[in-house]
Protein backbone atom coordinates (compact mmCIF):
# COMPACT_ATOMS: atom_id res chain seq x y z
CA UNK A 1 0.00 0.00 0.00
CA UNK A 2 2.66 2.28 0.98
CA UNK A 3 4.63 1.90 -2.65
CA UNK A 4 1.28 2.85 -4.44
CA UNK A 5 0.73 5.74 -2.38
CA UNK A 6 4.48 6.96 -3.37
CA UNK A 7 3.46 6.15 -6.94
CA UNK A 8 0.48 8.30 -6.81
CA UNK A 9 2.58 11.10 -5.74
CA UNK A 10 4.86 11.28 -8.21
CA UNK A 11 2.66 10.86 -11.02
CA UNK A 12 0.51 13.73 -9.03
CA UNK A 13 3.53 15.86 -8.87
CA UNK A 14 5.80 15.36 -11.47
CA UNK A 15 4.53 13.44 -14.58
CA UNK A 16 0.85 15.29 -15.21
CA UNK A 17 1.26 15.51 -18.34
CA UNK A 18 2.16 11.92 -19.18
CA UNK A 19 0.14 10.65 -16.14
CA UNK A 20 -3.09 12.33 -17.84
CA UNK A 21 -3.84 9.76 -20.55
CA UNK A 22 -2.37 6.81 -18.71
CA UNK A 23 -4.92 6.62 -16.04
CA UNK A 24 -7.53 7.37 -17.99
CA UNK A 25 -6.61 4.32 -20.12
CA UNK A 26 -6.10 2.25 -17.52
CA UNK A 27 -9.56 3.18 -16.13
CA UNK A 28 -11.13 1.79 -19.52
CA UNK A 29 -9.48 -1.08 -19.29
CA UNK A 30 -10.46 -1.82 -15.51
CA UNK A 31 -14.05 -0.86 -16.14
CA UNK A 32 -13.85 -3.01 -19.44
CA UNK A 33 -15.06 -6.25 -17.74
CA UNK A 34 -16.67 -5.30 -14.88
CA UNK A 35 -20.31 -6.21 -13.18
CA UNK A 36 -20.69 -3.44 -11.58
CA UNK A 37 -19.71 0.17 -13.03
CA UNK A 38 -20.64 3.36 -10.94
CA UNK A 39 -20.45 6.73 -12.55
CA UNK A 40 -18.78 9.75 -11.17
CA UNK A 41 -19.78 12.81 -13.13
CA UNK A 42 -17.27 15.56 -12.33
CA UNK A 43 -16.41 19.17 -13.33
CA UNK A 44 -12.45 18.66 -13.31
CA UNK A 45 -11.33 20.12 -16.80
CA UNK A 46 -7.99 19.00 -16.45
CA UNK A 47 -4.57 19.64 -15.31
CA UNK A 48 -3.40 18.51 -11.57
CA UNK A 49 -7.09 18.06 -9.94
CA UNK A 50 -8.38 15.99 -13.16
CA UNK A 51 -5.23 13.57 -13.11
CA UNK A 52 -5.20 13.41 -8.83
CA UNK A 53 -8.77 12.04 -9.18
CA UNK A 54 -7.85 9.69 -12.02
CA UNK A 55 -5.01 8.39 -9.74
CA UNK A 56 -6.78 7.77 -7.11
CA UNK A 57 -10.12 6.24 -8.95
CA UNK A 58 -6.77 3.67 -10.82
CA UNK A 59 -5.56 2.75 -7.24
CA UNK A 60 -9.57 2.32 -5.73
CA UNK A 61 -10.33 0.11 -8.93
CA UNK A 62 -7.20 -2.01 -8.23
CA UNK A 63 -8.65 -3.21 -5.39
CA UNK A 64 -11.46 -4.40 -6.80
CA UNK A 65 -9.80 -6.94 -9.63
CA UNK A 66 -12.01 -5.67 -12.69
CA UNK A 67 -15.14 -6.92 -10.84
CA UNK A 68 -16.46 -3.27 -10.13
CA UNK A 69 -15.09 -0.10 -10.95
CA UNK A 70 -15.44 3.26 -10.50
CA UNK A 71 -15.49 5.80 -14.14
CA UNK A 72 -15.13 9.23 -13.81
CA UNK A 73 -17.04 11.62 -16.23
CA UNK A 74 -16.03 14.70 -17.21
CA UNK A 75 -18.85 17.00 -17.98
CA UNK A 76 -16.99 20.55 -18.58
CA UNK A 77 -16.71 23.38 -16.13
CA UNK A 78 -18.77 22.71 -12.41
CA UNK A 79 -21.74 24.57 -13.82
CA UNK A 80 -21.53 22.18 -17.10
CA UNK A 81 -22.02 19.58 -14.86
CA UNK A 82 -24.93 21.02 -13.00
CA UNK A 83 -26.81 21.59 -16.07
CA UNK A 84 -25.44 18.23 -17.28
CA UNK A 85 -27.42 16.84 -14.15
CA UNK A 86 -30.60 18.86 -14.20
CA UNK A 87 -30.85 16.61 -17.93
CA UNK A 88 -30.14 13.52 -16.39
CA UNK A 89 -33.16 14.16 -13.44
CA UNK A 90 -35.18 14.76 -16.50
CA UNK A 91 -33.93 11.86 -18.72
CA UNK A 92 -33.56 9.18 -16.10
CA UNK A 93 -30.45 8.66 -16.68
CA UNK A 94 -28.30 9.77 -13.64
CA UNK A 95 -25.30 8.38 -12.17
CA UNK A 96 -24.02 6.77 -8.91
CA UNK A 97 -22.08 9.79 -8.06
CA UNK A 98 -21.37 13.73 -8.83
CA UNK A 99 -19.35 16.59 -7.44
CA UNK A 100 -21.87 18.55 -5.83
CA UNK A 101 -21.54 21.88 -4.41
CA UNK A 102 -23.75 22.89 -1.04
CA UNK A 103 -26.50 24.83 -2.85
CA UNK A 104 -26.05 22.38 -5.71
CA UNK A 105 -27.15 19.72 -3.21
CA UNK A 106 -29.90 21.97 -1.90
CA UNK A 107 -31.64 22.15 -5.24
CA UNK A 108 -31.01 18.39 -5.90
CA UNK A 109 -33.26 17.87 -3.05
CA UNK A 110 -35.85 19.58 -4.26
CA UNK A 111 -36.09 16.49 -6.44
CA UNK A 112 -35.56 13.99 -3.58
CA UNK A 113 -32.28 12.90 -5.67
CA UNK A 114 -29.96 12.52 -3.21
CA UNK A 115 -29.33 10.24 -0.71
CA UNK A 116 -28.04 10.71 2.81
CA UNK A 117 -24.64 10.15 3.82
CA UNK A 118 -26.38 8.05 7.13
CA UNK A 119 -28.26 5.76 4.43
CA UNK A 120 -24.80 4.15 3.45
CA UNK A 121 -23.39 3.76 6.51
CA UNK A 122 -20.61 6.11 6.25
CA UNK A 123 -18.64 7.45 8.87
CA UNK A 124 -17.80 11.13 8.62
CA UNK A 125 -15.96 10.79 12.33
CA UNK A 126 -12.27 12.97 11.85
CA UNK A 127 -13.29 14.84 8.61
CA UNK A 128 -13.59 18.88 9.05
CA UNK A 129 -16.78 19.73 10.31
CA UNK A 130 -16.70 23.23 8.93
CA UNK A 131 -16.96 20.95 5.47
CA UNK A 132 -19.06 18.48 6.90
CA UNK A 133 -21.70 20.95 8.31
CA UNK A 134 -21.97 23.04 5.23
CA UNK A 135 -23.61 19.93 3.33
CA UNK A 136 -26.42 19.71 6.43
CA UNK A 137 -29.82 20.38 5.26
CA UNK A 138 -32.48 20.05 8.06
CA UNK A 139 -30.11 18.14 10.23
CA UNK A 140 -29.07 15.74 7.57
CA UNK A 141 -25.74 15.49 5.80
CA UNK A 142 -25.89 15.26 2.10
CA UNK A 143 -22.67 15.02 0.56
CA UNK A 144 -19.10 13.81 1.50
CA UNK A 145 -16.48 16.70 1.12
CA UNK A 146 -13.96 15.86 -1.52
CA UNK A 147 -11.97 18.76 -2.75
CA UNK A 148 -12.55 21.56 -0.82
CA UNK A 149 -10.47 24.64 -1.99
CA UNK A 150 -9.94 28.21 0.06
CA UNK A 151 -8.54 31.28 -1.67
CA UNK A 152 -5.05 32.40 -0.50
CA UNK A 153 -3.05 35.06 -1.70
CA UNK A 154 -0.56 34.36 -4.37
CA UNK A 155 1.92 37.42 -4.97
CA UNK A 156 5.49 38.21 -7.41
CA UNK A 157 8.47 37.38 -4.97
CA UNK A 158 10.62 38.72 -7.86
CA UNK A 159 8.64 42.23 -7.90
CA UNK A 160 8.11 42.47 -4.36
CA UNK A 161 11.78 41.98 -3.82
CA UNK A 162 12.78 44.86 -7.01
CA UNK A 163 10.59 47.03 -4.49
CA UNK A 164 11.75 45.96 -1.06
CA UNK A 165 8.37 45.17 -0.45
CA UNK A 166 6.96 43.06 2.46
CA UNK A 167 4.52 40.41 1.94
CA UNK A 168 1.44 42.71 3.01
CA UNK A 169 -0.66 41.52 5.89
CA UNK A 170 -3.18 43.78 6.28
CA UNK A 171 -5.94 44.91 3.75
CA UNK A 172 -4.17 48.46 4.39
CA UNK A 173 -0.92 47.62 3.75
CA UNK A 174 -2.00 45.16 0.97
CA UNK A 175 -3.42 48.55 -1.26
CA UNK A 176 -0.44 50.65 0.04
CA UNK A 177 1.84 48.07 -1.37
CA UNK A 178 -0.15 47.34 -4.59
CA UNK A 179 -0.52 51.22 -5.25
CA UNK A 180 3.52 51.60 -4.86
CA UNK A 181 4.58 48.49 -7.28
CA UNK A 182 1.52 49.23 -9.64
CA UNK A 183 3.20 53.25 -9.67
CA UNK A 184 6.73 51.81 -10.18
CA UNK A 185 5.27 49.86 -12.97
CA UNK A 186 2.99 51.86 -14.72
CA UNK A 187 0.04 49.18 -14.66
CA UNK A 188 -1.88 47.41 -12.48
CA UNK A 189 -0.32 44.70 -10.21
CA UNK A 190 -3.27 43.19 -8.39
CA UNK A 191 -4.63 40.79 -11.12
CA UNK A 192 -8.78 40.33 -10.04
CA UNK A 193 -11.47 38.50 -11.78
CA UNK A 194 -14.48 40.52 -10.94
CA UNK A 195 -16.90 37.86 -9.97
CA UNK A 196 -18.61 36.91 -6.79
CA UNK A 197 -15.82 34.53 -5.91
CA UNK A 198 -12.89 37.28 -5.60
CA UNK A 199 -15.60 39.83 -4.17
CA UNK A 200 -16.35 37.21 -1.04
CA UNK A 201 -13.06 37.24 -0.01
CA UNK A 202 -13.27 41.05 0.47
CA UNK A 203 -16.93 40.85 1.61
CA UNK A 204 -16.16 38.49 4.38
CA UNK A 205 -13.40 40.17 5.53
CA UNK A 206 -14.99 42.95 6.16
CA UNK A 207 -17.35 41.54 8.17
CA UNK A 208 -19.93 41.01 5.32
CA UNK A 209 -22.73 38.66 5.73
CA UNK A 210 -25.24 37.52 2.79
CA UNK A 211 -27.80 36.65 4.86
CA UNK A 212 -29.82 38.82 7.83
CA UNK A 213 -32.54 37.50 9.84
CA UNK A 214 -33.20 34.66 7.23
CA UNK A 215 -33.25 36.93 4.31
CA UNK A 216 -31.06 36.89 1.46
CA UNK A 217 -29.33 40.87 1.45
CA UNK A 218 -26.88 41.74 -1.53
CA UNK A 219 -27.22 45.49 -1.45
CA UNK A 220 -25.78 45.96 1.97
CA UNK A 221 -23.69 48.73 3.24
CA UNK A 222 -20.66 46.42 3.70
CA UNK A 223 -21.71 45.07 -0.12
CA UNK A 224 -21.56 48.46 -1.48
CA UNK A 225 -18.55 49.80 0.08
CA UNK A 226 -17.00 46.44 -0.65
CA UNK A 227 -17.73 46.52 -4.57
CA UNK A 228 -16.56 50.83 -4.38
CA UNK A 229 -13.38 49.33 -3.34
CA UNK A 230 -12.68 47.05 -5.91
CA UNK A 231 -13.77 49.99 -8.29
CA UNK A 232 -11.68 52.03 -6.60
CA UNK A 233 -8.59 49.99 -6.84
CA UNK A 234 -9.16 49.96 -10.71
CA UNK A 235 -10.06 54.20 -11.16
CA UNK A 236 -6.40 54.30 -8.76
CA UNK A 237 -4.90 52.00 -11.08
CA UNK A 238 -3.80 49.17 -9.04
CA UNK A 239 -6.07 46.79 -9.84
CA UNK A 240 -6.62 44.91 -12.86
CA UNK A 241 -10.17 43.09 -13.81
CA UNK A 242 -9.72 39.64 -15.63
CA UNK A 243 -12.68 38.96 -17.83
CA UNK A 244 -11.18 35.90 -19.89
CA UNK A 245 -10.04 32.97 -18.25
CA UNK A 246 -8.52 32.33 -15.07
CA UNK A 247 -5.89 34.55 -13.94
CA UNK A 248 -2.73 32.24 -14.59
CA UNK A 249 -3.55 32.15 -17.95
CA UNK A 250 -3.47 35.68 -18.04
CA UNK A 251 0.24 36.52 -16.80
CA UNK A 252 1.37 37.60 -19.77
CA UNK A 253 -0.93 40.59 -20.13
CA UNK A 254 0.90 42.78 -17.89
CA UNK A 255 2.90 42.60 -14.72
CA UNK A 256 1.58 40.47 -11.93
CA UNK A 257 1.78 41.37 -8.59
CA UNK A 258 -0.70 39.19 -6.82
CA UNK A 259 -4.01 37.38 -6.57
CA UNK A 260 -6.47 36.40 -3.91
CA UNK A 261 -7.76 32.89 -5.72
CA UNK A 262 -8.43 29.76 -4.92
CA UNK A 263 -5.97 27.41 -3.11
CA UNK A 264 -7.09 24.66 -6.27
CA UNK A 265 -5.23 27.19 -8.48
CA UNK A 266 -1.97 26.66 -7.42
CA UNK A 267 -0.40 24.05 -10.10
CA UNK A 268 -2.02 25.75 -12.37
CA UNK A 269 -0.06 28.90 -11.22
CA UNK A 270 3.29 27.47 -10.64
CA UNK A 271 3.21 25.73 -13.87
CA UNK A 272 2.39 29.69 -15.56
CA UNK A 273 4.73 31.37 -13.54
CA UNK A 274 7.68 32.74 -14.70
CA UNK A 275 8.57 34.22 -11.56
CA UNK A 276 9.56 33.31 -8.33
CA UNK A 277 5.40 32.63 -6.65
CA UNK A 278 5.01 33.40 -3.31
CA UNK A 279 1.66 31.97 -1.30
CA UNK A 280 0.31 33.82 1.85
CA UNK A 281 -2.54 33.94 3.77
CA UNK A 282 -4.72 36.58 2.67
CA UNK A 283 -4.46 40.11 4.30
CA UNK A 284 -7.08 40.99 7.34
CA UNK A 285 -9.00 43.34 8.10
CA UNK A 286 -5.82 43.86 10.63
CA UNK A 287 -2.51 42.56 10.51
CA UNK A 288 -3.60 40.40 13.28
CA UNK A 289 -5.98 37.65 11.44
CA UNK A 290 -5.81 36.55 8.38
CA UNK A 291 -8.40 37.67 5.83
CA UNK A 292 -11.75 34.65 5.52
CA UNK A 293 -11.36 33.00 2.83
CA UNK A 294 -14.27 31.65 0.38
CA UNK A 295 -14.25 27.86 0.51
CA UNK A 296 -15.03 26.35 -2.72
CA UNK A 297 -14.50 23.03 -4.56
CA UNK A 298 -16.73 20.17 -4.16
CA UNK A 299 -18.53 17.10 -2.13
CA UNK A 300 -19.50 13.82 -3.71
CA UNK A 301 -23.11 12.75 -3.54
CA UNK A 302 -24.47 9.71 -4.32
CA UNK A 303 -27.77 9.76 -6.33
CA UNK A 304 -30.87 7.68 -5.18
CA UNK A 305 -31.52 5.86 -8.20
CA UNK A 306 -28.05 4.21 -7.82
CA UNK A 307 -29.03 1.00 -7.14
CA UNK A 308 -28.12 -1.64 -4.06
CA UNK A 309 -24.49 -2.55 -6.04
CA UNK A 310 -23.62 0.62 -7.34
CA UNK A 311 -24.50 1.98 -4.05
CA UNK A 312 -22.03 -0.19 -2.23
CA UNK A 313 -19.10 0.55 -4.44
CA UNK A 314 -20.41 4.10 -4.09
CA UNK A 315 -19.83 4.15 -0.26
CA UNK A 316 -16.68 1.90 -0.28
CA UNK A 317 -14.86 4.64 -2.37
CA UNK A 318 -16.17 6.89 -0.70
CA UNK A 319 -14.54 5.82 2.05
CA UNK A 320 -11.50 5.64 0.70
CA UNK A 321 -11.04 8.95 -1.00
CA UNK A 322 -11.51 10.45 2.35
CA UNK A 323 -9.00 8.48 4.31
CA UNK A 324 -6.52 10.70 5.72
CA UNK A 325 -3.88 9.39 3.44
CA UNK A 326 -5.75 9.29 0.50
CA UNK A 327 -6.72 13.34 1.44
CA UNK A 328 -3.47 13.83 2.11
CA UNK A 329 -1.68 12.52 -1.25
CA UNK A 330 -4.58 14.53 -3.08
CA UNK A 331 -4.20 17.55 -1.27
CA UNK A 332 -0.36 18.18 -1.89
CA UNK A 333 -1.14 17.18 -5.50
CA UNK A 334 -3.52 19.65 -6.43
CA UNK A 335 -3.54 22.69 -3.15
CA UNK A 336 -7.20 21.43 -2.02
CA UNK A 337 -6.83 21.10 1.98
CA UNK A 338 -7.20 17.55 3.11
CA UNK A 339 -10.86 17.35 4.34
CA UNK A 340 -9.51 14.85 7.19
CA UNK A 341 -8.22 16.51 10.09
CA UNK A 342 -5.64 13.47 10.26
CA UNK A 343 -4.11 14.28 7.50
CA UNK A 344 -2.33 16.60 8.63
CA UNK A 345 0.00 14.27 10.58
CA UNK A 346 0.58 12.19 7.71
CA UNK A 347 4.07 11.52 6.64
CA UNK A 348 2.66 12.88 3.31
CA UNK A 349 1.80 15.89 4.52
CA UNK A 350 4.75 16.86 7.45
CA UNK A 351 7.35 15.92 4.97
CA UNK A 352 6.41 17.81 2.10
CA UNK A 353 5.65 20.82 3.68
CA UNK A 354 9.26 21.37 4.74
CA UNK A 355 10.01 21.95 1.11
CA UNK A 356 6.74 23.24 0.46
CA UNK A 357 5.66 26.70 2.23
CA UNK A 358 2.99 26.86 -0.51
CA UNK A 359 0.75 23.90 1.35
CA UNK A 360 1.39 25.25 4.86
CA UNK A 361 -0.29 28.75 3.68
CA UNK A 362 -3.51 26.56 2.70
CA UNK A 363 -3.72 24.58 5.87
CA UNK A 364 -3.35 27.94 8.06
CA UNK A 365 -5.66 30.18 5.92
CA UNK A 366 -8.21 27.03 5.90
CA UNK A 367 -8.91 27.67 9.86
CA UNK A 368 -10.56 31.42 7.96
CA UNK A 369 -12.88 30.85 5.97
CA UNK A 370 -16.79 30.85 5.16
CA UNK A 371 -19.21 29.73 2.84
CA UNK A 372 -21.80 31.17 0.48
CA UNK A 373 -25.31 30.79 1.26
CA UNK A 374 -26.40 27.25 0.31
CA UNK A 375 -29.59 28.08 -0.70
CA UNK A 376 -31.00 26.01 -4.24
CA UNK A 377 -31.37 29.13 -6.43
CA UNK A 378 -27.59 30.23 -4.99
CA UNK A 379 -25.72 29.05 -8.10
CA UNK A 380 -28.03 31.26 -10.63
CA UNK A 381 -27.42 33.65 -8.00
CA UNK A 382 -23.91 34.02 -7.93
CA UNK A 383 -23.32 33.87 -11.54
CA UNK A 384 -26.48 35.77 -13.56
CA UNK A 385 -27.10 38.04 -10.56
CA UNK A 386 -24.12 39.07 -8.44
CA UNK A 387 -21.68 38.11 -10.69
CA UNK A 388 -23.26 40.01 -13.43
CA UNK A 389 -23.50 43.09 -10.83
CA UNK A 390 -19.74 42.89 -9.92
CA UNK A 391 -18.70 43.08 -13.49
CA UNK A 392 -21.16 45.80 -14.46
CA UNK A 393 -19.77 47.94 -11.81
CA UNK A 394 -16.39 47.36 -12.19
CA UNK A 395 -16.29 47.62 -15.89
CA UNK A 396 -18.16 50.82 -15.27
CA UNK A 397 -20.89 49.91 -16.50
CA UNK A 398 -23.01 51.19 -13.35
CA UNK A 399 -22.25 52.09 -9.95
CA UNK A 400 -21.77 49.98 -7.27
CA UNK A 401 -24.95 50.86 -5.42
CA UNK A 402 -27.12 50.95 -9.05
CA UNK A 403 -25.49 47.86 -9.63
CA UNK A 404 -26.35 46.00 -6.48
CA UNK A 405 -29.59 47.79 -6.08
CA UNK A 406 -30.64 46.56 -9.37
CA UNK A 407 -29.12 42.84 -8.26
CA UNK A 408 -31.37 43.20 -5.06
CA UNK A 409 -34.71 43.45 -7.45
CA UNK A 410 -33.42 40.30 -9.24
CA UNK A 411 -33.03 38.21 -6.23
CA UNK A 412 -36.69 39.27 -4.60
CA UNK A 413 -38.61 38.64 -7.61
CA UNK A 414 -36.39 35.11 -8.12
CA UNK A 415 -37.07 34.05 -4.80
CA UNK A 416 -40.97 35.30 -4.42
CA UNK A 417 -41.30 33.26 -7.47
CA UNK A 418 -41.74 36.23 -10.02
CA UNK A 419 -38.93 34.96 -12.15
CA UNK A 420 -37.16 32.22 -12.68
C1 LIG B 1 -14.40 27.73 -8.74
C2 LIG B 1 -16.63 28.08 -8.78
C3 LIG B 1 -18.99 27.55 -8.28
C4 LIG B 1 -19.84 27.72 -7.19
C5 LIG B 1 -17.92 28.54 -6.66
C6 LIG B 1 -21.18 27.25 -7.32
C7 LIG B 1 -20.59 26.50 -9.52
C8 LIG B 1 -16.06 29.42 -9.07
C9 LIG B 1 -14.56 29.20 -9.06
C10 LIG B 1 -16.43 29.90 -10.47
O1 LIG B 1 -12.33 23.77 -7.13
P1 LIG B 1 -11.99 25.19 -7.14
O2 LIG B 1 -11.42 25.82 -5.92
O3 LIG B 1 -10.95 25.52 -8.32
C11 LIG B 1 -11.07 24.94 -9.62
C12 LIG B 1 -10.00 23.85 -9.74
C13 LIG B 1 -10.44 22.68 -10.59
O4 LIG B 1 -10.81 23.08 -11.88
O5 LIG B 1 -8.86 24.49 -10.32
C14 LIG B 1 -9.12 25.88 -10.54
N1 LIG B 1 -8.41 26.25 -11.79
C15 LIG B 1 -8.58 25.50 -12.93
C16 LIG B 1 -7.88 25.82 -14.08
C17 LIG B 1 -6.99 26.91 -14.08
O6 LIG B 1 -6.34 27.24 -15.08
N2 LIG B 1 -6.85 27.62 -12.92
C18 LIG B 1 -7.53 27.34 -11.78
O7 LIG B 1 -7.39 28.02 -10.77
C19 LIG B 1 -10.64 25.94 -10.66
O8 LIG B 1 -11.15 27.24 -10.42
O9 LIG B 1 -13.28 25.99 -7.57
C20 LIG B 1 -13.27 27.39 -7.79
C21 LIG B 1 -14.07 29.56 -10.46
C22 LIG B 1 -15.29 29.48 -11.37
O10 LIG B 1 -15.47 28.13 -11.77
O11 LIG B 1 -15.15 30.36 -12.45
O12 LIG B 1 -15.61 27.39 -8.10
N3 LIG B 1 -17.80 28.09 -7.92
N4 LIG B 1 -19.16 28.33 -6.19
N5 LIG B 1 -19.34 26.95 -9.44
N6 LIG B 1 -21.00 25.90 -10.65
N7 LIG B 1 -21.51 26.64 -8.49
O13 LIG B 1 -22.00 27.37 -6.41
Amino acid sequence: MKRSFALWLSLGIVGLAVAQPKAEDVIKEQCAKAEVVAELWHGFTGGAPKAALENLIVEFNRGKGGSACVRPVPQGSYRDLSTKLKAAFAANKVPAMAQAFENNIALYLEGDAVLPISSLGLDLKGLNPLFVNATKIKGQVYGVPFNKSVQIMYYNNDLLKKYGAKVPTSIDEFVATAKRLSEGEKTPVYFFVPDASTYAYWFFTRGGNYLQNGKLVLNSKVGVETLEFLVKGVKDGWAKPITQGFINANFGSGTFGFSTDTSAGYSFYKSAAKFDLGTAPLPGKTGKQPGYALVQGTNLIVFKQADAKERALATEFLKFVISPKAQAVFGVATGYVPVHLGSGADATVTRYVKENPWFGTILTQSRYARFEPAIAEWEQIRFDILGQAIKEAVLGQATPKAALDKAQKQVDDLLAGRTR
